[in-house]
């Protein structure tokens, strides 16, 4: 399964209009495979249309990265006159949120190039997939496209494409001896790897600098066993102020903050308070505190957050409460 294969779809279909998509809240990963994509195939058939779109939008710091390069999304992408359409990133018609109507009423063959592996349904639908789930990410199965269509990589392409491989490895913690070799070809087509992959790094609002300290000063500490839980509140970025807290020390940090009469709270943990303990924030303490104060909760096991109504001091209090309860039944 190769580019080869993407090229002959695209002859037999005369292709005019190609339209590639990326998963809701599209990460750097998605947007800048698609980008890299999308300029091989315009090197093959330069009087096709390529059209990138992304389902609600792309991800903050994909909207930081677009400062640097030249990628151009369509807010309403032309699915329905596409002749050939191309997931990115994206192994389920779900991911596409809003696009996702769209893409079940079109005609156009959907093709899947993704490194989690496709799932049942996708298959069903899709004239044809290119998974690999040894590839690091979407962006080194790109590359392996440019090198399989003997195509030289350079500029923005090559930046793109180390972006989207850097961001899915966790600045290459995760990247294997193949991806590492992957990178250092990109390096070689004379990208600058330092100035490049500062661009993954958010600027911080001094606003948000200022709500991280303040909850960090207001935090109160409570050791339950040999966890150290820590509780604070904020108006605003509760979700950075508690990522700062447990950066800082903390197993468990839970950041409150009140908008009028709405509460939002913020709850973070470190991996290993999760695998030991098997409490899962999302669903453990998130969900029911969400019931609790009258509104929603939910997330993953080390990252979730809830939304209701109600005092800060109530909302913190019940909130270790759960996770006491939780931490001496286990
Ligand atoms: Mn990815």
């Amino acid at each position: 399964m190769s580019f080869a294969e993407i090229i002959r779809i695209m002859d037999e279909l005369d292709a005019k209009l190609i339209v590639l998509l990326c998963h809701h809240n599209a990460d750097p990963d998605a947007i800048c495979s698609a980008y890299a994509l999308s300029s091989l195939i315009k090197k093959y058939k330069p009087q096709a249309k390529v059209e990138i779109g992304a389902a609600q939008g792309i991800s903050r710091l994909s909207k930081h990265i677009l400062k640097y390069l030249p990628i151009t999304l369509e807010a309403q992408p032309h699915i329905e006159n596409a002749n050939l359409i191309i997931f990115l990133d994206t192994n389920t018609i779900q991911q596409l949120n809003n696009l996702a109507e769209k893409v079940k009423a079109a005609k156009a063959p959907i093709i899947v190039v993704d490194h989690h592996a496709a799932h049942p349904e996708t298959e069903k639908i899709a004239k044809l997939c290119i998974t690999d789930e040894n590839a690091s990410s979407t962006c080194e199965i790109i590359y392996n496209f440019y090198k399989q269509a003997n195509m030289k990589i350079e500029g923005n392409e090559a930046k793109a494409l180390f972006l989207g491989i850097a961001f899915d490895t966790r600045h290459f913690v995760l990247a294997g001896s193949s991806t590492l070799k992957t990178i250092a070809e990109l390096i070689d087509t004379g990208l600058n790897a330092q100035e490049v992959l500062a661009m993954l790094s958010l600027p911080m609002d001094f606003s948000e600098r200022v709500a991280r300290l303040k909850a960090c000063r207001r935090a109160k500490l409570f050791k339950i066993r040999e966890w150290i839980i820590a509780l604070s509140h904020v108006s605003a970025y509760q979700a950075s102020a508690a990522r700062a807290i447990i950066d800082l020390g903390a197993h468990v940090a839970v950041v409150a903050g009140q908008k009028n009469e709405s509460l939002e709270i913020s709850l973070r943990c470190t991996r290993e308070f999760h695998e030991k303990t098997g409490i899962h924030l999302g669903k453990d303490v998130a969900k029911p505190l969400g019931e609790y104060l009258k509104g929603m909760g939910g997330g993953h096991a080390t990252a979730a957050g809830v939304n209701g109504v109600g005092e800060i001091e109530v909302g913190l209090k019940r909130c270790l409460r759960f996770l006491r309860e939780k931490l001496t039944q286990t």
